[in-house]
């Protein structure tokens, strides 16, 4: 749920980059911020869990209106996507407005990755909640890797849902699908308060 700022009169929309660690949250979210103007973004802080390696920031107007009157903006975290060990970590999870899942290309990672993606489902299930319910999509990154598995098969282990996630190839090296993951999600966002 949003969260409504009555005295700023701003809602805070929480988005997070979610996914197994070392498989891209921060690079991609530096990515992300990288393609704002100054004027635009806010500081990269320390994130709210796992404070040495995760990170935030604001993008601090957002296109979206919900409440006459209202501004809104827009927090970004990363969030590890371990399979939720800890209550703050199940509990910030449950606080998002919507997901953007890191998916590891890598083969070594796969069973890491599936396991980690099993346990977010859940928490969002345990909020009566499916991920089709919620702003969601699913990124790929380090598809240029050699031992990478390839797009049509991380399709069908991670994206076989009634409704089917808008996935994303991802190099944050050089800022490929990274806004258009943002933009998608944002659609998304936008289309759920309407
Ligand atoms: N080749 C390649 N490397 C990538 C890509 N994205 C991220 N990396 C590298 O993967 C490593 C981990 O990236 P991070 O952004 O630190 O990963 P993270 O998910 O934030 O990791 P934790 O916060 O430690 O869980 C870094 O060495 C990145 O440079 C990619 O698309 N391709
Ligand atoms: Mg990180």
């Amino acid at each position: 749920m949003a969260l409504i700022l009555q005295r700023e009169k701003r809602i805070v929309f929480r988005l997070a980059y979610v996914g197994i660690p070392f498989s891209g949250k921060s690079t991609i979210m530096k990515s992300l911020h990288r393609s704002f103007s100054r004027e635009e973004r806010g500081e990269m802080r320390q994130g709210f869990i796992n404070q040495d390696r995760g990170l935030a920031f604001d993008l601090l107007r957002s296109p979206i209106s919900v409440i006459p009157g209202f501004s809104s903006s827009i927090q970004f975290s990363t969030l590890p996507g371990y399979c939720a060990r800890t209550n703050s970590h199940r509990q910030l999870l449950k606080q998002v407005d919507g997901i953007l899942y890191i998916v590891d290309s890598q083969w070594d990672r796969m069973n890491e990755n599936v396991k980690a993606f099993a346990a977010i489902q859940e928490i969002i299930i345990d909020q009566k909640k499916s991920l089709s319910e919620i702003p969601f999509v699913l990124i790929f990154n380090k598809q240029e890797m050699k031992q990478s598995a390839p797009r049509s098969y991380l399709e069908e282990t991670f994206n076989q849902r009634s409704q089917i996630a808008p996935t994303f190839e991802v190099n944050p090296f050089f800022g490929k699908g990274v806004v258009d993951s943002f933009q998608s999600i944002l659609k998304q966002l936008e289309l759920s308060y309407r």
